[in-house]
């Protein structure tokens, strides 16, 4: 196993990553940020070391500044988080080429994964369902995209090869705009990601998001752990997920799992990793993988027992997995309400001190969390200050379980969603399970007028 482990991250899930380390006998090395610097989780850790200034750029996403941690703590192993360099590709390289485990999948895979039109063409030769589009990269002869406008048939979507989570998207709803919104959304994305290609798909308009979680370790061993539905989002932020997804078949939810693991062999893939796919009209259609631990993994622990945290930590030590596909039953439901600190109308970010703070409990609600009374939320990161997951044997259980749970939070000094949290509970349309992506932002919230 790992001997000591430098936990390149922050909040909730550097305390969730200490939490695992801790059950393994793994020693841990803290960062921080000065802005982080009394935080509980810094000084829970074995040791720590502090990276540099508030600003993520100079701290959590200074990469020589990561590496030379390790080195002077004598770690032996770097596990990312999510955000910041989970998915930086060159980032793993240079920590397994400073002698480092790096706590994910290889390079290569991130790299593959991050350009999204590789990522398909991968994912298409391993059988994985994706939305009909274009066969790769469009090119700029106009013609032939007309052409391939018609074939797929309108609407169509203008996706940038370097974008992903909502980021390069153009959607095209006839014929007469499709040229000039290549040539859009290719400049923006040779602006923003560097990279210039694009490709089309066809624009599925009322869509679910259904994920696959899966585990592969270093010896050709795959296996998925159910789904999730992160549907409830908006502008790209999940604010509401669970597991598994309402409404799916059993049959339907195995194979497109065991399609996703058999890719995970097929491509080599090692760690943790989520197909991420739209759902309608009953198929599945695979629009990007993250190669990173998710928010939401939560979700899939509660209903499965599985650890995933430990589970990355012990195909990083080159374990081979202890699960066949056999084991992993899915039992009951689970929900998970993102505890964000911003204004409940506005959205707005609202950090700073916490005076009074009380984490829900009860049978089966599960609450994963950085903040305490005293604690001040720094305005330099993201606004999540708790996750809150109710597990229950039905949907109805864990949703009664997680209305129980919304009415004992306290946060005083600081706004947060919980209000936004307790009308999607109350939310008819939320009970049904039967909802798509545009569903929280078309029904429940009132966008802040201009
Ligand atoms: C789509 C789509 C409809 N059709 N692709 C947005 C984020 C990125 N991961 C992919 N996204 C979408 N791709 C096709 N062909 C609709 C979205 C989309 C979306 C997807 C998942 C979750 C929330 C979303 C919100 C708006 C649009």
């Amino acid at each position: 196993m790992i001997e000591k482990l430098v936990i390149a991250n922050r909040g909730e899930i550097a305390l969730r990553i200490q939490r695992a380390c801790r059950e393994l006998g793994v020693k841990t090395v803290a960062l921080y940020s000065e802005a982080d610097k009394d935080a509980k989780y810094v000084r829970l850790a074995d040791e720590s070391v502090c990276i540099g200034p508030a600003q993520a750029n100079l701290s959590y996403l200074n990469i020589p500044a990561v590496i030379a941690a390790a080195e002077v703590t004598e770690a032996t192993a770097i596990h990312p988080g999510y955000g910041f360099l989970a998915e930086n590709a060159d980032f793993a390289e240079n920590v397994e080429e400073s002698g480092f485990i790096f706590v994910g999948p290889r390079a290569d895979s991130i790299r593959t994964m991050g350009d999204k039109v590789a990522a398909i063409r991968a994912m298409q030769a391993a059988g994985v369902p994706c939305v009909p589009g274009s066969d790769g990269s469009l090119d700029s002869n106009a013609e032939r995209n007309l052409q391939l406008g018609e074939e797929i048939g309108y609407p169509v979507i203008i996706k940038a090869a370097g974008g992903g989570g909502g980021k390069g998207m153009r959607v095209v709803h006839a014929a007469n705009e499709l040229v000039s919104a290549i040539e859009l959304t290719r400049a923006e994305a040779g602006a923003s990601f560097g990279n210039d290609m694009v490709y089309m798909e066809k624009f599925l308009q009322r869509p679910r998001h259904v994920e696959i979680q899966v585990l592969a370790d270093e010896h050709g061993n795959a296996i998925h752990l159910g789904d999730r539905d992160c549907s409830m989002q908006r502008r790209h932020q999940k604010v509401v997920e669970e597991a598994p997804a309402p409404g799916i078949p059993d049959e339907l939810r195995s194979q497109i799992g065991e399609r996703c693991a058999q890719a995970c062999r097929d491509i080599g893939y090692r760690g943790a990793g989520t197909f991420e796919f739209l759902y309608q009209d009953g198929q599945f259609y695979f629009i990007e993988m993250n190669t990173r631990i998710q928010v939401e993994h939560p979700v899939t622990e509660m209903i499965t027992g599985v650890d995933i945290v430990k589970q990355q930590l012990k195909i990083a030590s080159g374990e081979k997995l202890a699960y066949r596909q056999e084991d992993i039953v899915l039992r009951g439901c689970a929900i998970e309400c993102r505890i964000n600190a911003e204004d409940p109308e506005t959205f707005m970010p609202s950090p700073g001190k916490i005076n009074r703070y009380h984490a829900p409990g009860g049978p089966g609600i599960r609450v994963d969390s950085h903040v305490y009374g005293g604690y001040t939320v720094p305005p330099y990161y993201d606004s999540m200050i708790s996750k809150v997951i109710a597990h229950g044997n039905t949907r109805d259980e864990a949703l009664a379980r997680m209305k129980s749970a919304l009415t004992e939070i306290v946060v005083d000094g600081i706004r947060t969603n919980t209000p936004l949290h307790q009308k999607i509970m109350q939310d008819p349309g939320f009970a049904s399970g039967n909802f798509t992506i545009h569903y929280l932002e078309n029904h429940l919230v009132k966008e802040p007028s201009k």
